[in-house]
């Protein structure tokens, strides 16, 4: 039986991916750079997860040099300005997620988060949609930068496992996007996939259950039985 259930964050929890590009696109502004990153530019870029290392692939495919440009200082400023706009509560979690978390914590099944986006930000949604401490919520938090490579490496997925102290056959994942599925799956998990607006129609391979959204697994039994019918 399960025993823990481990959420990716952006596209998954939630759909954040635009106002983390308001973020980037309002810091570049701010800093005087005349860096713009539209719709479609944005969902290329986001092949590369971790928001430095997004920003240093774009200069490099623009041919700037990443050296005059201090990427981890933008990508704070960036931070600050994501965490400032989620607290304003205009972004909601997706249909069916709170029904689980809440079904997760009645069936003694533990909550964790497995993700590439900084910690700053899990803490800045999960008080914004739940009211909640993400610490006080979740048994294990690992956030992008915990570790030498990011999704789709398994990396922050086995440090989530290694922090519930489970092997990965008693938990699952849950993502939205094709990184974060090889990486759930590189760590030996099974793994659950709700595309989110950036990653519809994007080709998932087979060894995963895709659902049309989360409101299929709002419980631990039905998300159970998914996984049996698998
Ligand atoms: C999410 C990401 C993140 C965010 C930005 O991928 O790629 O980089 O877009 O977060 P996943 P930071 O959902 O697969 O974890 O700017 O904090 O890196
Ligand atoms: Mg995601």
């Amino acid at each position: 039986t399960l025993r823990a259930i481990i959420f990716d964050v952006d596209g998954t929890l939630a759909e954040t991916e635009e106002l983390h590009r308001r973020a980037f696109n309002e810091t570049f502004a701010a800093r005087g750079l005349d860096w713009h990153w539209d719709r479609d530019r944005y969902r290329e870029l986001l092949q590369v997860t971790g928001g430095k290392e997004r920003m240093a692939h774009d200069l490099a495919q623009r041919g700037l040099a990443a050296g005059d440009h201090d990427i981890p200082a933008l990508h704070r400023a960036k931070t600050d300005r994501y965490t400032d706009l989620m607290a304003r509560g205009e972004i909601a979690l997706r249909p069916g997620i709170a029904d689980l978390i809440r079904s997760g914590r009645e069936a003694g099944v533990r909550l964790a988060i497995a993700t590439t986006t900084s910690r700053p930000n899990i803490d800045a949604l999960v008080r914004a949609t739940l009211g909640r401490e993400a610490g006080d919520l979740f048994a294990a938090i690992a956030a992008g930068d915990e570790v030498q490579a990011k999704k789709p490496a398994p990396d922050v997925y086995l440090l989530a496992l290694d922090r519930l102290g489970i092997p990965p056959e008693k938990a699952v994942a849950l993502e939205d996007s094709v990184n974060g599925l090889m990486s759930a799956r590189a760590a030996g998990l099974r793994c659950v996939v709700s595309p989110a607006t950036y990653t519809a129609g994007d080709p998932f391979p087979g060894d995963c259950a895709l659902v049309g959204d989360f409101t299929h697994i709002a419980s631990v039994e039905a998300l159970e039985r998914l996984l049996e019918a698998k």
